[in-house]
Parts: C-alpha cells; sequence; structure tokens
C-alpha cells in the first residue's frame, strides 16, 4: 500500500518511522512518503493560510498551495491510479474499525492534515471534481484536536496493521476489540501470584475450551460492562432483530441459505452439502421438526440459525449470515441465541461445518466448540461440541 500525507508540520509524522509501520516500510509493505505544504507555495513567507471570508476568529487554509500539493501527489502515481484521500475533520464521519478495514483494501491512500480554522472549502470540491478523487472527510472522535496530524498517526496505525504481512501473526488480529463487536479479554503473564493477586485457574488448567469459553464470557461481560452500546450496536440502517421463523420467513430463508451454502460449496470444493440441497418445500417442513431463527434488518432478512433437540445434546445448525454483513459480529449473535433458547437438561452443543470453512471455524473455537470425532454428516464436514456451562 502507497500512503501519502501532506502537512505543514511533516516531522509531527516521524513517528511512522518507528515499531511496527516503520519495520513494514522498511520490508516494502507500505510505502509512506511525507509532503510539506509549504513546499507548493512560491512566495518569500511560504504562505498557506489567510483570513476568512465573512469573518470570524482564526485563519483559513489556501486553495492554491494544496491544489498544488494535491496534484504533485496524484502525479507521482501513473495515470490509471488514483489514492483515495482521507481529510481529517472534527465533523467527519467517524473513524471505526470498519472503516480501518475498508481503507486497508485501498491500494493507495493520500491524507491531507489541516491546521488552524480548517481548508477552504472548494480545495475538496477540487480533489473530487478535478482530480477525480474519492474524498473522505474522517474524524477521530468528539473531541476537537488543532489540526489533522494527531487524527493521521491513528487513522495510518489502524489501518497499516490490517495489511497482509504487516502483523507477524495475523491470528491475533481476530480477538481484538471492535473487530467483531466485542471488547478484549483480560490477559496475564508470569508470575502466576504477584503481589498477592493470582492468575484465574482456567487459564493454567491447559483446558483450551474452557479457556476459549472464560474468555468469551469475560468479553460479553466487559462490553456489557464499559461499551454496551456496542452489545445493541445496529450495523447499519436499522437494528438487527430476532425473531422465531415462521411459514412467510421461507421464500427468503431458502434464498438466503442458498447463496450462503454456495460460498461453502467453493470453500470445500464439494456440492455434497446437505443444507445446499434443501428445497423451498424441505425448509418450510424443517419448520415443523426444528426451531429456527431469523434476523432481521430494515425489514430485510439477514441471517438465521436452526435448532433441535438429541437427547441431551443441542444441535445448532444453518447458521447462515448474508455476505455483505459477514464478519460484523451477526453470525455469533445467531450462535449465541441458538445456545441460549436451549432447554433444561440440554448438557452440550453441536454443529457440523466444512474442514475448509475457515471462518465457520474461527467463530466455532472462538467460542469454546472443539472438533470431535464423531462421524461427519458428509464427508468434508466436522462436527464441534461444546460443554453447556
Ligand atoms: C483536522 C484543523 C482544528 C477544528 C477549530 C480547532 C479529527 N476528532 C477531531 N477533532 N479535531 C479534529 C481536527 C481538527 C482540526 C483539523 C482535524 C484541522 N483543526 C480546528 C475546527 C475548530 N480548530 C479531529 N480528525
Amino acid at each position: 500500500m502507497r500512503i501519502d500525507v501532506v502537512s505543514i508540520f511533516p516531522d509531527y509524522l516521524a513517528a511512522l518511522d518507528l515499531s511496527l509501520i516503520g519495520k513494514a516500510r522498511q520490508d516494502g509493505l507500505l510505502d509512506v512518503r511525507v509532503h510539506d505544504l509549504r513546499d507548493h507555495t512560491h512566495d518569500r513567507h511560504r504562505t498557506v493560510d489567510d483570513t476568512p471570508y465573512g469573518g470570524g476568529a482564526g485563519m483559513v487554509m489556501k486553495p492554491q498551495p494544496w491544489a498544488e500539493a494535491l496534484g504533485h501527489v496524484v502525479a507521482q502515481g501513473d495515470p490509471s491510479t488514483k489514492p483515495r484521500l482521507v481529510v481529517p475533520g472534527p465533523g467527519g464521519q467517524p473513524f471505526t474499525q470498519a472503516l480501518a478495514r475498508e481503507l486497508a483494501r485501498e491500494p493507495w491512500l493520500a491524507f491531507a492534515c489541516g491546521r488552524y480554522e480548517g481548508i477552504d472549502e472548494r480545495v475538496y470540491e477540487h480533489a473530487r471534481e478535478d482530480l477525480g478523487l474519492e474524498v473522505s472527510v474522517v474524524s477521530l472522535g468528539d473531541y476537537v484536536l488543532n489540526g489533522g496530524e494527531v487524527a493521521v498517526l491513528a487513522i495510518v496505525e489502524a489501518v497499516g496493521r490490517l495489511v497482509p504481512g504487516v502483523i507477524g501473526n495475523a491470528e491475533s488480529l481476530v480477538e481484538e476489540s471492535h473487530e467483531d463487536g466485542l471488547l478484549e479479554y483480560p490477559i496475564y503473564t508470569k508470575p502466576r501470584t504477584w503481589n498477592g493477586r493470582d492468575v484465574p485457574e482456567v487459564l493454567l488448567s491447559g483446558n483450551h475450551g474452557a479457556i476459549a469459553a472464560w474468555r468469551h464470557e469475560q468479553r460479553l461481560a466487559r462490553t456489557a460492562a464499559r461499551r454496551p452500546d456496542l452489545l445493541h450496536a445496529s450495523h447499519g440502517d436499522g437494528d438487527i432483530e430476532i425473531t422465531a421463523a415462521t411459514a412467510g420467513d421461507v421464500p427468503e430463508l431458502a434464498l438466503l441459505m442458498r447463496a450462503c451454502w454456495v460460498q461453502e460449496a467453493l470453500a470445500n470444493d464439494t456440492l455434497e452439502i446437505p443444507a445446499l440441497r434443501e428445497s423451498l418445500d424441505d425448509v418450510r417442513a424443517s419448520l415443523d421438526t426444528t426451531r429456527t431463527w431469523v434476523a432481521r434488518r430494515a425489514g430485510r432478512l439477514v441471517g438465521a440459525v436452526r435448532t433441535s433437540r438429541h437427547g441431551d445434546d443441542w444441535h445448532i445448525g444453518r447458521l447462515c449470515v448474508a455476505p455483505d454483513l459477514q464478519g460484523r459480529g451477526l453470525g455469533r449473535r445467531l450462535l449465541e441465541h441458538a445456545e441460549s433458547t436451549a432447554p433444561d437438561g440440554i448438557r452440550t452443543f453441536s454443529l457440523h461445518t466444512g474442514a475448509k470453512s475457515a471462518d465457520n471455524l474461527r467463530l466455532y473455537k472462538k467460542a469454546g466448540y472443539r472438533f470431535t470425532d464423531a462421524v461427519p454428516p458428509v464427508p468434508g464436514a466436522v462436527t464441534l461440541v461444546k460443554r453447556r456451562r
């Protein structure tokens, strides 16, 4: 990824020479270039600001130096590629992990660091209309800084660490706060007793299923205590509601299942998947023999899960999330809902998935499920179980 930053305080960005981002630059994973806006002025005082039209306090950044600086940056790339321009501002769209993931998919980002009262509004129009750039105004948070540099430092770090190869063990990205809508679990290292305080026993047990389950509960408890808004967070326009499925849901449900299991068929390179072969009538009939829940957002069916009892085992299946909403925690929510509806007497939860369904396996392992050597329903599938706590 290439990153260009324009600022009147280029030394402010020296922190990007350090640590993970600095190493990623040395390794050629990130190509970060910092430009001094004053290099694009032509008067003796290298002027970049002037008084605001309409009066008022402070100064405004002049358009011409910005036009030349951005033109200079864009001209450095080959004509077919243009950077996505990110301009920090207190009135911008909130910077989130979801936006960080989005920006991390871009090959080229440019950042414009404003100062004073901000940048002349015509620079944004010029960048969009004349330079043809996608321009995003982004805010770090609901407080006031003196300029954009601090925001750019935070955004470049949050985005840069998501670029493949920048973080050595990509696995560690998975369980982070805000990655799946939950805060992190508490962490400990040696000594096992410090200052009269012990490390929680479960972490010394070697029982990975119990450790995963304990960590999951800690994440839920912390999120509920510190960020209850995250637990109820809507993932876009409108809350997602989980309700018991009815016959009226069947057409949409069958459609969603087909879409999701085509994904599974591609991931596992097989069409021998029962869920993929369920017809409309099969789905309708399943409502009579199992308990199915559907998730709707703004009226659209975006997820579902099916549960059935087998002795003291609560089998969870047909867990699916609309492709455009995957990776945002809805699958975890549906799984928790399915577990929470288990009747008395249930001692274990079980489920099947494809041996090559990496995202599903990651979700289930994180929720405390473990592989069993039970014979899977079809070749290429695996069975996972979790003891009910
Ligand atoms: C860019 C100039 C200062 C802002 C008059 C103070 C981001 N979360 C955030 N808070 N503040 C900024 C931010 C502040 C900036 C600039 C970003 C450029 N200022 C101005 C308006 C009020 N002064 C930010 N991201």
